[in-house]
């Protein structure tokens, strides 16, 4: 019997976003259960809420085992599934693509996720949530940009397709989102347009998501 995959997600969400990727390398099946980030109204929202006590998602249920925090989510895909390896068998290379991962995941996504953009608004007014967020996006792109300088090839670390290359597509959508000027970023950018045309990256982005808006 086909594993059972339930994702609690919302379009736009960067770390759902992540966990797409990977469950689309694998070529898994899986029903999205989608909540507005806004206002967490609804039976899904709630639902997440009481599987994940941090009040975020993503939120995967495989096989009725509830898993959160998208990079643990996203090595629990790669070591329960066969298909393409996101974590490299080599320590180095292994290494540098978490690194990847976590320089995102832990060192720009949290400062601009909306319960910071919100706070920020509250704190010091009106607007200046968004200026923060571009702000933080820019310099954690820029420090992105020289690390993987080092460890590139046609993705973030060598010709494979890793763990580092799951959080790019996100990141960069929204630093657009901010209004952040992408172009002396040549080697992520340049990562984007290769990480592009690959079917699972294609299905994860947010227009083919069942809660994107209509155009
Ligand atoms: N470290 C967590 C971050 C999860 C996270 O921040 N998710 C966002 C959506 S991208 C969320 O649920 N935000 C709700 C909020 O900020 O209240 C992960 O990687 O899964």
């Amino acid at each position: 019997m086909p594993s059972q995959l339930i994702l609690f997600t919302n379009y736009r969400s960067s770390a759902a976003w992540r966990v797409r990727i990977a469950l689309n390398l694998k070529g898994l099946a899986y029903e999205s259960k989608t909540i507005d980030l806004q206002t967490w109204n609804g039976e899904a929202a709630s639902e997440a809420k009481s599987l994940n006590p941090a009040g975020r998602i993503p939120v995967l249920i495989h096989d009725g085992r509830v898993l959160t925090e998208s990079l643990a989510i996203v090595e629990y895909i790669d070591e329960m599934f066969e298909g393409p390896k996101l974590l490299p068998t080599d320590p180095v290379a292994r290494a540098n693509a978490r690194a990847v991962a976590l320089h995102v995941a832990c060192g720009i996504q949290p400062l601009q996720i909306v319960r910071t953009t919100k706070r920020v608004d509250e704190i010091a007014g009106v607007g200046k949530g968004a200026e923060w967020n571009a702000y933080w996006i820019k310099r954690g792109l820029e420090e992105l940009e020289e690390i993987v300088k080092k460890t590139a090839g046609k993705y973030s670390v060598g010709d494979s397709v890793t763990i580092g290359d799951v959080v790019i597509p996100s990141i960069l959508y929204n630093a657009r989102r901010w209004k952040v000027n992408l172009s002396p970023l040549s080697t992520l950018l340049s990562i984007e347009k290769n990480l592009n045309v690959l079917p699972a990256f294609i299905a994860a982005a947010p227009e083919q998501q069942p809660d994107a808006p209509k155009k």
